[in-house]
């Protein structure tokens, strides 16, 4: 199922050349699709003033592959050395700077299949190296999918099986308050083995916790709902100074998807002070991202019950949103950048959070226990919600 989340990636580097253009291929297909039916319009509008307009997703999955397959891997100078700019392309001396704009629609669909032609050639006859910076590029292409879903979801413009996906199974049928037990003690958090992953999930290394609970399913739209009407927008108490000062000044309330979407579905578009707040109202508190990644190793005592996507450990439910936890985004101890300081690096320190599990926007490629994402605590683009945490009582 295309929310279950590996506990190992099926790509451990290097695969085939063959498979990989295959790969690569099945993503660009992927993308197209998304904006298959769209009008220039549409593509070219900026739909929220945090995302860019789909054009620019475009140009940009261009120049990435650009970047790393036919520059850094291949050697070969840019195809288009004056739009590295304007796609961020910041490995790349800024002799040409942008006073040139992004590519329109049809420039952008050319632009894509001219860097994939020469991705092809030079695959075909120079190989994947290690695999490495293959697989980020592929993966790049995947996660930016996501990004345009969120985007496309922003204008209502995502496509009936995506609409279809995103107000979910409903989820267990199980109250959103069951906990599960997890003992005091070390575990290994991080990455396992050879298999790709990004320079933010490594090294991996033991991290401690103590006893801790941890909710079985996250919590659900009614239970957000429950949480709205019960004056959850108005306790000041619950929320933090910095969450209430955002909820304030910009007048929010629930999430309309919310009141849209399945009762018992994962609730979805909810930002970290939302979360933050709903799990003191209800005497408990966000997972910490080792709490979350030791509970999804952990063996389940007993599996959850039905059949539903992403069990993991004794979490039921993970995948279909984001989680929410209250970790800051920070390197692991000895992190080494690999292969640029842009991926992660550059995002570290206490303004971002981590979350962890996936979406149902989420490539099954991209979902691992491992995989950290992250965002500002004030964003309620991304596909993410909450599990709830608490001490032992
Ligand atoms: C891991 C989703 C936070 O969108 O900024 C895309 C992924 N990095 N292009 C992001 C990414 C470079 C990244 N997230
Ligand atoms: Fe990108």
């Amino acid at each position: 199922m295309a929310t279950t989340v590996a506990t190992t990636p099926d790509s451990t580097p290097p695969q085939s050349p063959a498979q990989f253009l295959e790969d690569l291929e099945d993503a660009r297909r992927g993308t197209l699709a998304l904006v298959a039916s769209l009008s220039e319009e549409d593509l070219e509008r900026v739909h929220s003033p945090i995302m860019s307009p789909l054009v620019w997703d475009l140009g940009h999955i261009a120049a990435y592959e650009d970047l790393w397959l036919a520059h850094r891997h291949g050697g070969m100078a840019l195809l288009r050395p004056e739009l590295a700019d304007c796609y961020d392309a910041f490995e790349t001396p800024r002799a040409v700077r942008g006073d040139i704009e992004a590519l329109g629609v049809a420039d952008a669909r050319e632009y894509l299949q001219q860097v994939r032609a020469r991705t092809i050639a030079l695959i075909s006859s120079r190989g994947v190296g290690d695999g490495v910076i293959c697989e980020m590029v592929l993966r790049h292409e995947l996660q930016h999918a996501e990004t345009m879903r969120q985007t496309l979801a922003i204008a209502g413009l995502l496509g009936p099986a995506d609409v279809a996906k995103a107000a979910g199974p409903p989820g267990p049928a199980r109250p959103d308050d069951e906990f599960a037990q997890i003992p005091a003690g070390p575990f290994a958090l991080g990455a396992e083995g050879e298999a790709f992953a990004y320079d933010n999930e490594r090294p991996r290394h033991t991290a401690e916790t103590a006893a801790f609970q941890i909710a079985r399913r996250p919590v659900s739209s009614a239970s957000w709902l429950r949480f709205a009407a019960d004056g959850g927008y108005e306790r000041r108490e619950w929320w933090s100074p910095e969450g209430w000062a955002w909820k304030v000044e910009n007048d929010i309330g629930p999430h309309p998807a919310l009141t849209a979407s399945h009762p018992q579905a994962p609730a979805c578009h909810v930002s970290w002070y939302e979360a933050d707040a709903y799990a003191r109202a209800l005497d408990a508190r966000l997972p910490t991202e080792a709490e979350w990644e030791k509970a999804a190793r952990s063996a389940a005592a007993e599996q959850p019950t039905g059949s539903l996507p992403g069990e993991a450990g004794v979490l039921a439910a993970v995948g279909q949103v984001w989680e929410w936890t209250q970790t800051r985004f920070h390197g692991y101890p000895g992190f080494v950048a690999h292969p640029y300081r842009e991926y992660s690096e550059v995002f570290f320190g206490d303004d971002y959070h981590v979350l962890r599990g996936g979406s149902w926007a989420t490539h099954r490629r991209v979902k691992s226990l491992s995989f950290r994402n992250w965002d500002l605590p004030q964003r309620r683009q991304i596909f993410a919600g909450l599990r709830l945490a608490r001490d032992p009582r």
